[in-house]
This record gives structure tokens, C-alpha cells and sequence, in this order.
């Protein structure tokens, strides 16, 4: 699948604005058929947006359930003859979308596209009705899980990951049209040698296409000021680039690769542009290469989370954070907890910002937080929690991920979970699998998860699969609480251990919660002076272990959570608050990193 785009041989519409919204707590929209007519007893709800915070209405702030969303679009009256797509950049976390009164698609997994070709049931230059019914329960049988319990007061949405569970159409729906015969997938691969008259770099690519027999496929490559570089005939080919200039963290270098459907008289019938950074990622020993040169990790796990719109993707709010990470020296970050919004990553590409790939497998542990973040009383992995069917879905969530993110060139490194449960038999046969989905999806890129600190070294069963070695350690906050001391021991021995393994270490998450404004002479925590010192005691610690290739703070900002007596007001470890001011660890960061 490929993310629709305007060229010259397609066109797209933004579907964007207000939508009728409803929830539907008695689940009967399906039966009573909401999609085949006007959408009643309706407000209006704005995409892209979570609906949680829009309404000041407790039961849509914490609804749990269905809702629905209907809008009506004019299809363009020049689309006759096109192949006409409707395109959800993600629906969180599944959907079943009816246009008229026809069901189109169903999808799983709220972080990842789905689409269908809907040319049979639409009649150019005539409206048409869309109905997107888009539920937000987890369970067993969903990345991530949850459980949905019931009680005295009714069921209740239960899930062990420590961010809020917006729901809704969090990014742009499209309506598009492309030609009947059209380039389908576009895979590419670069390389890059390093020879004594400059770099050499190839692109190499694979082309699918539909409805295109007879037609031959051109890749045409031109530098970012639009000069020819190269070409190659055939659905294969590799393109050779003298003198290249290579995609770099700090140099978001593009070129631009037009696929090209062309007929037997040389006409282009489709075309699809993929914008191609060129450079390699490797892993050798405790290093982690990009282009050949040792890169070190500055930055953050992030979230998708801003008042009001929740998870909903926001262009300026996306140029404002990368203005601060650029601001603070940040020059790379981690997708934690879920694919984020594709404008992120072609931003990241742009401005040759370094990103961890993760998919939405968070909360795959249910001894985590003694109950704190989510529900007590579980196994992780038994028949009746996390189990084959679950792995199923987490294996599709990964093939989803790769499929939509590999050509980007600011992404190195797959996460497939967040702190799992690793430390069991359970989890070893659990992920093992899932080691072979993400090589099997990606050769090239190295691919990982991340490590709880209840699964230290030794006890770990999982890493042995990853070929990057990511630790979330919070020595000095959940452990060690306010004695910076002894958490700087500890810390510093089990990174000892960690470096035995020979391979390279990225600091995923170490964090300290922080309030605003709170002040303190000596070492307490919650104030803007521990979070301070608390880095400081974790940047001794990591620059006396050359394994340890990289270091993300928790968090970029402050973001929404459940209720918990362990949250106020939120999670609020953010080295920025959530409307994005800085905190004094900001400074202290910016110091280091610049
Ligand atoms: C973690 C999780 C992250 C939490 C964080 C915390 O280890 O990966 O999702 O928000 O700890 O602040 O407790």
C-alpha cells in the first residue's frame, strides 16, 4: 500500500474537517444499520482528533466502545475512469468503514493505514456517504492489550500501559485517485561506498504493480534540485550514484525516485514519487553505524500527545516539537509507544532526525506496576492472556509497521515491544517467532525491544534475539528513590553486566518525575533540581561504558495517563511540560548534547 499522493498522475483529496460523531454505549449501530442513512442524534467531531477531550463530557472523555463517524464528500468529476481509494491514515484501534451502504474494509491495530478501492461504489461528480465505526477496547486479542472488566458500576476499560487511551481518527483520511493500472509498492534499498574520489552510493529498488500488463516500469532518480542522477528499466534495478551525497543524522539529504508506469510508446500511464535518503545502518560489535561512522543517540522516547486533540496529528504542533528537539541537541527519538503519524516520520526524514520504529506491543506485562498502571491478578502469557492468537496480531502489527515505514531513511532501528515480560520461558518462545517476522520483513535494518528492569541481565530471555541491546532503567526514581548514591552503583553494575554481551546499549528510558516550578537546596525528588541531578548521576554512569550508544530520555513532554495514584495530573516526567515549556532539565540537556 502506498500513501496517496498528488503528481502527475494522481490526485488526492483531504477528508479532513468536522464529522457527525456519536458514541454508541448500547453497541447497536451495527444492527440497527447507522451507516445507511444520515447519522443521528449527532455532534460534530473534528479529524483529525482523538474525541476524548473535545466534548467536556465525561462519558466521551473515558467512553469505551464504538463510536461512529460519518461525513458526505463530493468525488471529483474529473476522477471518470480512475481508480478511486478511500485512505485512513489510522483509526485507533479498529474500524469497519461502509460507503453508502456497502461495507469497504475492516482493519486492526490503531497506529497503521488501511484503504480500499472503492471505484465500483462511488459516481464521479456525485457526494457520496462514509461511515467509519471505530472501537477503542483492548484485549488479549489486540497490540496492546487490555481487558475489559466488569463491574458493579459497568464494564470497565483495564490496560497495563501508562498513556492514555485516546481513541478515534487520529490522522488524515483520504479520498485519492490513481490510474487503473498503477504502481502498487515501492521498496527501496541503499548502499553506499566509500571510495578515495568520494562516496559512491546505489539505489535499489522493487516495484509492484496491478493492472499493468503491458506496461514496463522506468526509475527515474534526481538530486534535491531536481538534476537528473540516474535511471533504470524493469520492476528490479539499482541505480548507481557518483559522487553522492548521503542522507545523515543532522542532514536530511532527499533524492527523489519517480516510479513510472510507461506503455509500449513510451507514455507515462502512472507515477509515484518516493523521496530516497542514501546510507547504511550496521551493527558491528558494541557499534552502531550509520554510513560507516559510530552514532551516539541523543534524545528522547516520545508520545503523540497534546491537550485537546489528544493523539491526533497536528502540523504545527509537529514543527514545534522538532524545533525543540533541534533547540536541545536531540538528534534522534523513539516512536514509544506506537507507529507514529507518517508526517513525522517524512519530517524526521527531512530533517535528518534519527528514529526508533516501534509498534504498539506495550503492556505485554502484567506484573509490571504491582497493578498500578492496569489491572492485577493476570499472567502474562497462559492460554487465556497473551497467547498464539495474540502473537498472531503482534506478528500482522509488525508486518504493517515495515511495510509502511521502510523507505524512510531516518528510520535504523526496529522495537517490537515495549517492556514485555522477558524473564519467562512464556516469553522466549513467545518472541522468538517474532524475531523471524521483523528479519524476514526487513533484512536490512537491525531490529530490538526494549528490556524492563524487572528482567535484568541474567535473567533476561529475549535479548538474545535483538541485535541492539535497549534498556529502560530508572535507578534513582523507582528504585534508589532520592538517593542518587547508591542508584549510581547499582545502575553502573548491571550496565557492567549488559556490556559482557558485546553488543551495542541505547538507553531507552531513564526518567524522573518533575512538577514545575517545585524548588529544592537538597536531593528531592518530584523537584526541577533531582530531575537535574538524577540525569546528571545517569550521563556519569553511561560515558564509563563505550557499549552505551545512545541516550533517550523519559519523556520529551509531559503527556495524559490514567488515573493512578502514582500520576498527577499525568505522567510528568517530561523534560518539557506538556504545552511545551521547558523545564531546568532542559538547559542542563541542551549543555550536554550541544
Ligand atoms: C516505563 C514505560 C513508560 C512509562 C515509564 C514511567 O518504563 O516504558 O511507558 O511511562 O516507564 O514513567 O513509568
Amino acid at each position: 500500500m502506498l500513501r496517496p499522493q498528488d503528481n502527475r498522475t494522481r490526485e488526492r483529496t483531504s477528508l479532513n474537517g468536522l464529522w457527525s460523531f456519536r458514541t454508541d454505549p448500547a453497541g447497536a449501530g451495527r444492527a440497527q444499520r447507522w451507516f445507511a442513512g444520515r447519522l443521528r442524534e449527532a455532534v460534530e467531531m473534528a479529524v483529525p482528533a482523538s474525541y476524548n477531550d473535545l466534548l467536556a463530557d465525561e462519558s466521551v472523555t473515558h467512553f469505551s466502545g464504538e463510536v461512529w463517524y460519518q461525513r458526505t464528500a463530493w468525488v471529483p468529476r474529473g476522477w471518470d475512469g480512475r481508480r478511486i481509494v478511500l485512505h485512513f491514515e489510522s483509526a485507533t484501534h479498529r474500524a469497519t468503514v461502509w460507503v453508502g451502504e456497502t461495507e469497504v474494509v475492516s482493519h486492526e491495530g490503531g497506529y497503521t493505514p488501511f484503504e480500499a478501492d472503492i471505484t465500483a461504489l462511488v459516481e464521479p461528480g456525485e457526494q457520496v456517504r462514509i461511515t467509519a465505526c471505530v472501537d477503542n477496547r483492548l484485549s488479549f486479542a489486540t497490540i496492546p492489550p487490555g481487558v475489559v472488566e466488569d463491574t458493579p458500576t459497568g464494564p470497565k476499560q483495564r490496560y497495563w500501559h501508562d498513556f492514555f487511551n485516546y481513541a478515534g481518527l487520529h490522522r488524515t483520511v483520504w479520498l485519492s485517485a490513481t490510474p487503473v493500472a498503477h504502481v502498487d509498492d515501492v521498496t527501496v534499498v541503499t548502499g553506499l561506498d566509500h571510495g578515495t574520489d568520494g562516496p559512491t552510493g546505489t539505489v535499489s529498488y522493487t516495484v509492484d504493480t496491478a493492472g499493468a500488463d503491458g506496461l514496463g516500469v522506468r526509475a527515474v532518480l534526481t538530486d534535491a534540485d531536481g538534476a537528473a542522477v540516474g535511471s533504470a528499466d524493469g520492476a528490479e534495478g539499482t541505480i548507481v550514484v557518483a559522487d553522492v551525497h548521503p542522507w545523515a543524522p543532522g542532514d536530511g539529504y532527499l533524492y527523489d525516485l519517480e516510479i513510472q508506469l510507461v506503455d509500449p510508446a513510451g507514455d507515462v500511464v502512472d507515477s509515484y514519487h518516493q523521496p530516497v535518503g542514501v546510507h547504511t545502518v550496521e551493527v558491528r560489535g558494541t557499534q552502531f553505524l550509520i554510513n560507516g561512522a559510530p552514532f551516539h543517540f541523543t534524545g528522547f522516547g516520545m508520545h503523540e500527545d497534546h491537550p485537546g486533540i489528544g493523539k491526533g496529528h497536528n502540523d504545527a504542533l509537529l514543527v514545534q516539537d522538532f524545533g525543540l528537539l533541534r533547540w536541545i541537541g536531540a538528534n534522534s527519538l523513539r516512536t514509544s509507544h506506537y507507529p507514529y503519524s507518517e508526517d513525522v516520520l517524512d519530517h524526521a526524514d527531512r530533517n535528518g532526525i534519527v528514529v526508533i520504529d516501534e509498534t504498539a506491543a506495550v503492556g505485554l506485562n502484567m506484573g509490571l506496576g504491582g497493578g498500578i498502571f492496569g489491572s492485577q491478578g493476570y499472567r502474562t502469557y497462559s492460554e487465556d492472556t497473551i497467547n498464539d492468537a495474540t502473537r498472531e496480531v503482534h506478528a500482522q502489527a509488525i508486518r504493517e509497521l515495515v511495510a509502511r515505514d521502510k523507505n524512510h531513511p531516518s528510520v535504523v532501528l526496529w522495537s517490537i515491544a515495549n517492556e514485555p515480560e522477558s524473564d519467562t520461558e512464556g516469553a522466549e518462545r513467545y518472541f522468538e517467532p517474532l524475531f523471524r517476522v521483523v528479519k524476514e520483513a526487513d533484512p536490512t535494518r537491525p531490529a530490538g525491544f526494549v528490556n524492563v528492569m524487572l528482567a535484568p541481565h541474567g535473567k533476561c530471555r529475549v535479548s538474545q534475539f535483538a541485535d541492539v541491546l535497549m534498556l529502560n532503567r530508572y535507578y534513582g526514581w523507582y528504585v534508589h528513590t532520592g538517593d542518587l548514591e547508591a542508584a549510581e552503583l547499582a545502575w553502573d553494575a548491571e550496565l557492567t553486566a549488559w556490556t559482557g554481551e558485546g553488543k551495542p546499549i541505547i538507553v531507552t528510558e531513564y526518567g524522573a518525575d518533575t512538577l514545575p516550578g517545585m524548588h529544592s537546596v537538597g536531593s528531592e525528588p518530584w523537584t526541577e533540581e533531582y530531575q537535574v541531578a538524577y540525569l546528571e548521576m545517569n550521563h556519569r554512569v553511561f560515558d564509563r561504558h563505550d557499549a552505551v550508544v545512545g541516550e533517550h530520555v523519559w519523556n520529551f513532554a509531559d503527556f495524559a495517563t490514567t488515573a493512578g495514584i502514582m500520576r498527577v495530573g499525568g505522567n510528568k516526567k517530561g523534560v518539557f511540560t506538556r504545552d511545551r515549556r521547558p523545564k531546568n532539565a532542559a538547559f542542563a540537556l541542551r549543555r550536554r548534547w550541544r
